[in-house]
Order: C-alpha cells, then sequence, then structure tokens
C-alpha cells in the first residue's frame, strides 16, 4: 500500500512539472519572431519520497538516460496569424438625415509575429442604401491613403502638423509649418479641412494655440512628431 502511494506521489509531482515547462514553451513561440531557428531543450527535474534525482533531458526521439544525455530539438517558428479589428470612439455613430461621407473608423492591428499585408473589403449589409467605401489611413494621420496620393503626399509616413510649403505639405516639420499655423491663427489665411485635419495636434476639432504650441515644441525637439 505504501508503495502504490509513492508512486501515485511521484507521477503528479512529475506530472505538474511537465505541465508548467509546456505553457513556459507555448509562451515563447508566441512572441518570437517568424522563421526565428530554435534549439529546445527541456529539462525534467523531480524527486522520489524527498530525495532530489538526477534530471533528465529531452530528446527528439525519447530519453530515459538521466544526466546530459539529451539532444535539443530543431525547429523554425511558424507564421502566426493573428489580428485585431476594433472600432474606435464610441459604440454609435450619430448621423443626420441626407448626411454625406459620415464615418466609422476601425483600427487593424496586426497581433502576428511577422510583417503582415491586409486586404479589407467593406460590405454592406441589410437594408442600407448606397455605396459603401472603404477608407485606408495606413499612417494615421487622419487623411486616407487616397486622399493623399491625390494630394501628392506619402500615404506610409505620417503628415500631422505638416502645413507647409502652403497648400503642399512636404512631410517635414519645421519652423515654415508654424509660420503657416500663425498665419491660419491670425485669420491671414483660411484652413482647408485637410490643414484642420493635419493641424488639430490636440485633437479637439479645430486649430487653436494649443496645437501652435504643441507644433512649435515639435519642430524645436521638446516633444517627438506625432
Ligand atoms: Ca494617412
Ligand atoms: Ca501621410
Ligand atoms: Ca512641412
Ligand atoms: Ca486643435
Amino acid at each position: 500500500m505504501k508503495r502504490l502511494k509513492e508512486k501515485y506521489s511521484f507521477l503528479v509531482r512529475l506530472g505538474i512539472t511537465a505541465t508548467v515547462l509546456l505553457f513556459t514553451q507555448h509562451a515563447l513561440a508566441a512572441g518570437t519572431t517568424a522563421g526565428t531557428d530554435v534549439d529546445n531543450l527541456a529539462t525534467v527535474n523531480y524527486d522520489v519520497g524527498g530525495n532530489a534525482q538526477t534530471e533528465i533531458e529531452s530528446s527528439p526521439t525519447g530519453n530515459a538516460i538521466p544526466g546530459a544525455n539529451g539532444t535539443p530539438t530543431a525547429f523554425e517558428v511558424d507564421n502566426r496569424v493573428d489580428f485585431t479589428v476594433a472600432q474606435v470612439g464610441a459604440a454609435h455613430t450619430p448621423v443626420f438625415p441626407g448626411e454625406t461621407d459620415a464615418f466609422v473608423e476601425f483600427t487593424l492591428t496586426n497581433d502576428g509575429n511577422s510583417p503582415m499585408d491586409f486586404r479589407m473589403d467593406a460590405l454592406q449589409l441589410g437594408s442600407g442604401d448606397g455605396a459603401v467605401n472603404l477608407l485606408v489611413d495606413t499612417d494615421d494621420d487622419g487623411l486616407s491613403d487616397s486622399e493623399e496620393v491625390s494630394l501628392g503626399m506619402n500615404p506610409s509616413a505620417s503628415n500631422r502638423g505638416d502645413l507647409a510649403p502652403y497648400s503642399m505639405p512636404n512631410g517635414t516639420l519645421n519652423i515654415a509649418d508654424v509660420l503657416v499655423m500663425n498665419r491660419i491663427l491670425l485669420g491671414d489665411i483660411t484652413a482647408t479641412a485637410t490643414e484642420i485635419t493635419l493641424g488639430d495636434l490636440n485633437n479637439n476639432g479645430s486649430l487653436d494655440i494649443g496645437d501652435q504650441v504643441l507644433l512649435l515644441r515639435m519642430v524645436t525637439g521638446i516633444i517627438p512628431p506625432p
């Protein structure tokens, strides 16, 4: 009876140890870059009746000999496809009859372990009328990729704060952008919708002194560009 009890206890302890090792390996693989070569050697430590035994190392063909007799298992980390699509802002987007160009914003985050290209399609559901367009803003500067291409801007690099040269943002933040902001705030020139989108650095829907302060701090290197 005693032998049975001791054997049962040994198996339970061994089982717990092996389970912990498996979970640890899974967690590491989830954050490892695809294509990485891995040599994996697992070690099992156990005791019998409170007496520590010599550890046993793993082998791809199996190993029961205690001590340094294991062989690493070599493998290449696979490409893990994982992503999240989440709506930005409130659950409901208020619109009014006849309104055009209303939009709902989503972010798509690549949670996988390698760079990934995604294709997204918009689908009109239920009894909705009219066309549904998908506007992708790759660089998250508030202008869709198609808008940027039509304006001669780079859809892969943020143009937030980029107001100069006037009506022709050049992808660079410098004192010229601050001067255009000054002229807009003084009323010398009227900001277009594009300039409001790019210049609204404090995200309150309009151009104001707060945006000017933020832009000046970016241009002088006090804070990083958006
Ligand atoms: Ca953009
Ligand atoms: Ca851009
Ligand atoms: Ca500029
Ligand atoms: Ca603002």
